[in-house]
């Protein structure tokens, strides 16, 4: 049971952790979509302004017969792409997603929205969505393909990881093809930390959903009101992470795993990693994975960016 090993591994490790993966539980992903609509959660209005505007650029550009979308979650940004992609001519649409439930109604949304849209979806992790597409469309398949990986997602896996996954799409992918990275831009901390710490605490129980979750699914026994929400910037690493401090010296049982867990007053868990860009990481990651950077667009404000790779022959 991969959340039970996961915890046990995380929480008797040094200094802890906990992945920021199992945040999306039914609720967590309801938190989420709550965040997104936060006065100081930027990212999500940043990039829909940035599709709105560019779509049709970046359709013109890439002239997609495919977009295969990893993370899709209900895709609300990607029909702006879609929309500029029938426009022109056919087009399918593949989503990768861990969520079946997700995965299911967006599908059935867009094919009901779009008739004559293509849809496929395949249900896993990207490594694995990636190889189910691979054996389902192989890669002689006829035109272009637009992978999408939106959102900064990119942004949750630490660089080695990172690469690695961008690495996976590249061998997904053909000479020509392309990919659309959001990624959140290096700014000032203050709107950073205001981002990942709001007034009104959505991201505060975002994170502490995470041990509700193991108290849900696993037995465990912890006081959430005993665990501090925590999120900073770190700007020489480029990233914000967000942590649960314990506010007492405390041990908790967690029945499933026959575990307890001590913690030191101020000990902190570490839930997330969200690493920013500047254009020249981004330039980076794309050169190390065999794609070029070929163009960025951001924001009227410039807090974050839609940048197009394209496959090296
Ligand atoms: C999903 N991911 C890109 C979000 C981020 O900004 O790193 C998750 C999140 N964590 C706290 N707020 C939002």
């Amino acid at each position: 049971m991969p959340f039970a090993d996961d915890v046990r591994a995380g929480l008797t490790a040094r200094p802890k952790t906990l992945p920021p993966k199992y945040f999306y539980d039914e609720l967590g992903s309801a938190l989420f979509e709550a965040i997104c609509l936060l006065p100081e959660y930027y990212l999500t209005r940043a990039e829909a302004e940035i599709l709105t505007v560019r779509a049709a650029e970046i359709v013109s550009l890439v002239e997609p017969a495919r977009l295969v979308e990893l993370g899709s979650g209900t895709a609300l940004k990607t029909r702006f792409l879609i929309e500029a992609g029938l426009g022109r001519s056919a087009l399918a649409y593949s989503a990768i997603d861990i969520s079946e439930t997700v995965l299911l109604a967006t599908a059935k949304a867009l094919a009901s929205q779009y008739p004559t849209l293509a849809v496929s979806s395949y249900q896993g992790d990207y490594y694995d969505g990636l190889r189910q597409l691979l054996m389902d469309q192989p890669r002689q398949a006829n035109g272009q393909t637009l992978a999408l990986f939106l959102g900064s997602n990119i942004g949750n896996f630490d660089p080695p990881q990172a690469l690695r996954l961008v690495r996976a799409i590249r061998t997904a992918l053909r000479t020509g093809d392309a990919l659309l990275l959001g990624t959140d831009l290096k700014k000032d901390p203050a709107v950073l930390e205001a981002a990942y710490d709001d007034a009104i605490g959505l991201t505060a129980a975002f994170n502490r959903n995470i041990l509700a979750r193991i108290n849900r699914e696993l037995g465990g026994h912890f006081n959430i009101g005993k665990f501090a929400h925590r999120a900073r910037y770190l700007s020489d690493a480029g990233r914000i992470e967000m942590h649960l401090e314990s506010l007492a010296d405390q041990v908790i049982a967690i029945d499933a795993l026959g575990l307890s867990i001590t913690f030191g007053r101020a000990e902190t868990i570490h839930t997330e990693s969200s690493y920013k860009f500047s254009h020249e990481d981004v330039e980076q990651l794309a050169h190390e994975s065999d794609f070029v950077l070929e163009r960025s667009w951001t924001d009227e404000a410039g807090r974050f960016a839609c940048n197009l790779l394209r496959c090296k022959p």
